[in-house]
């Protein structure tokens, strides 16, 4: 036996007719018990289409003997008999069923990732975990639920964009920012495009001064830099976001030529920059990240600012 922990949303219809009805559906499910689930709290629609209704939103904890990708599958029969219909990314739905944790069970294939990536740092899925499952430690951040939350609590509503490329990352950054209404903080010290170990140290003093002045004034911030703690003077983002950058053909952000070492792969001290970058940020114990990539600045950017959205008090 497993233990799981699973959202549930809907913002079409009956919405806590449905909730109660999936909740039912899964108790008949053989290999699986609803041990407990939390109450239904009404949220404001965190990114998709725009004029949404709002969501009903709640989570179960569960125990099953399926393994993760049989429960993902009863997960979407239970939703498919209740009505969902898949057309939008974010749209408007009957209901959504996540499955948010299993045990300390780490999955990443193209159909599932587990812990689900939003999990930390969105108030409508943590505020009802904390009613059935605070003490459980999300196996990445190695956080409580409890302290992701007061994490959320406590530091102002605010991103940092970590990237070997300081101009996708301010543009992420500046875009996210500019759709959600927040102050956008741009990198006050680059020397050209791409980003490394040296320059991020001369820097660091610079970055410092620049979120400690946004601080001061702004409620909700993105900069388009990660200052890596511990920085005594500068305020810690509420989460950072990794866009690795994978290098590979046809990517607009190709590294600059080495014309000094012929033969030389000049590439390779991004790929470490941009490897290490990537472990310093999803260091356990450091606090969330959402791992994205650069593929996609419009869509990175997007999901930047449905996590601002997502931060806010409802
Ligand atoms: N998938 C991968 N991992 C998982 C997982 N851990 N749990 C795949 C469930 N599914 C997972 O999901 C798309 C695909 O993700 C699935 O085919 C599955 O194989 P979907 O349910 O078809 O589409 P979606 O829900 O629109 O996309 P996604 O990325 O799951 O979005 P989220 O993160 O679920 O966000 N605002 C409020 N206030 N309340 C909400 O409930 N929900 C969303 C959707 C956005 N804003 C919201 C809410
Ligand atoms: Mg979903």
């Amino acid at each position: 036996m497993t233990t799981c922990l699973m959202s549930l949303g809907a913002n079409l219809g009956d919405r806590s007719r449905t909730l109660n009805a999936a909740i039912a559906s899964l108790e008949q499910v053989d290999g699986i018990h609803v041990l407990a689930h939390s109450r239904w709290s009404e949220t404001t629609p965190a990114g998709g289409p725009p004029h949404q209704a709002d969501f009903l939103n709640g989570a179960a904890r569960l125990e099953t003997t399926l393994s993760p990708t049989a429960l993902l599958d009863q997960l979407h029969q239970v939703e498919n008999a209740l009505g969902r219909r898949r057309e939008v990314r974010w749209g408007a739905r009957s209901i959504d069923l996540d499955l948010l944790l299993y045990d300390d069970v780490i999955v990443a294939t193209p159909q599932l990732t587990v812990p689900h990536p939003r999990l930390a740092f969105r108030r409508f899925v943590l505020a009802p975990c904390l009613e059935i499952a605070p003490e459980w430690v999300h196996p990445l951040i190695g956080w409580s639920l409890e302290e992701c939350f007061e994490h959320l609590q406590k530091t102002p509503r605010s991103i940092a964009v970590a990237c070997c490329s300081a101009e996708s990352a301010n543009t992420v950054a500046r875009l996210g920012a500019q759709q959600a209404g927040a102050f956008f903080i741009a990198d006050p010290a680059v020397a050209g495009n791409w980003r490394d170990a040296e320059n991020d140290l001369a820097s660091a003093p610079r970055r410092a001064t620049a979120l400690a002045d946004a601080a001061v004034e702004q409620t909700e911030w993105v900069s388009g830099f990660w200052l890596e703690p511990p920085f005594a003077a500068a305020p810690r983002p509420t989460f950072v976001v990794w866009l690795d950058e994978p290098f590979s053909d046809g990517n607009p952000s190709t590294p600059p030529e080495d014309t000094s070492v012929s033969g030389v792969d000049s590439s390779a001290p991004l790929r470490k920059y941009n490897r290490d970058l990537g472990r310093r940020v999803m260091q356990r114990g450091r606090g969330p990240w959402l791992q994205l990539p650069t593929a996609d600045l419009t869509q990175a950017a997007n999901e930047v600012a449905a996590a601002l959205l997502a931060m806010r008090p409802q």
